[in-house]
């Protein structure tokens, strides 16, 4: 399979821990950011939206939005514990991942991780940064009584739940923001950490991204 998109974009890191998790062969070229090439009439005939990733399996049409070519990823390679077969249980572990984009990600990166490290210094709004830290701990509170009880979002085995969740906590956990204790967050968070592909793929220097 191909893949287009950098490895500092945080949706190409969902992307490639879960192909790592899965063991999966691929071939990936660096576009998006300093790197161009996504406003290229051919990259713009794979997806219009001019954004990374995207994905083409074989010769399928080429695949972009994250959470879709996840589920898609999961369906085709995927076992029963990453992505039931069964649609209620399947769809446990969906919900925790839906509410992982809307929730975690979409309120982590923009937001937050933006605000403080792709905004320069003197432009940085601390006021705008505390505001947004407490939508996101909110979500964050939810996640560590979730983690309380159990060692992956969706019981004892990583999901793609864990994929659209944890692929934010590397800079969650690395930037210069006050972080509030959330013991069993950070116990996942370490987790995490200790496995290759979130290491190889998750655990990427963003220092191309910081603006001065
Ligand atoms: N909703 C899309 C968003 C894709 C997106 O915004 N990607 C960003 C990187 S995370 C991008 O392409 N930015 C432009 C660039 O890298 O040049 C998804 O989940 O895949």
């Amino acid at each position: 399979m191909t893949i287009w998109g950098r490895k500092t974009s945080s949706n190409v890191q969902a992307l490639m821990w879960c192909v790592g998790e899965l063991g999966l062969a691929y071939e990936r070229h660096d576009i998006g950011h300093k790197y161009g090439g996504n406003d290229t009439p051919e990259f713009l005939a794979m997806n219009p939206n001019g954004t990374v990733p995207v994905l083409r399996d074989g010769d399928d049409e080429p695949l972009w939005e994250t959470g879709a070519i996840l589920r898609y990823l999961a369906g085709r390679y995927a076992d029963d514990r990453f992505w039931p077969q069964d649609p209620a249980a399947r769809a446990q572990v969906d919900k925790w991942a839906e509410w992982s984009k809307i929730n975690i990600a979409l309120k982590f990166t923009a937001p937050v991780f933006w605000r403080v490290v792709r905004t320069a210094p003197r432009d940085r709004n601390s006021a705008l940064i505390a505001e947004a830290l407490a939508v996101l701990g909110k979500y964050l509170d939810i996640a560590e009584n979730r983690l309380a009880v159990g060692r992956f979002l969706c019981g004892d085995d990583l999901t793609l739940a864990d994929i659209q969740f944890g692929h934010c906590l590397y800079r969650y956990f690395d930037i210069a923001i006050e972080r509030p204790d959330r013991p069993a967050l950070r116990r996942y968070y370490d987790r995490l950490a200790a496995r290759a592909a979130f290491r190889e793929h998750v655990m990427v220097s963003y220092e191309d991204l910081r603006v001065l």
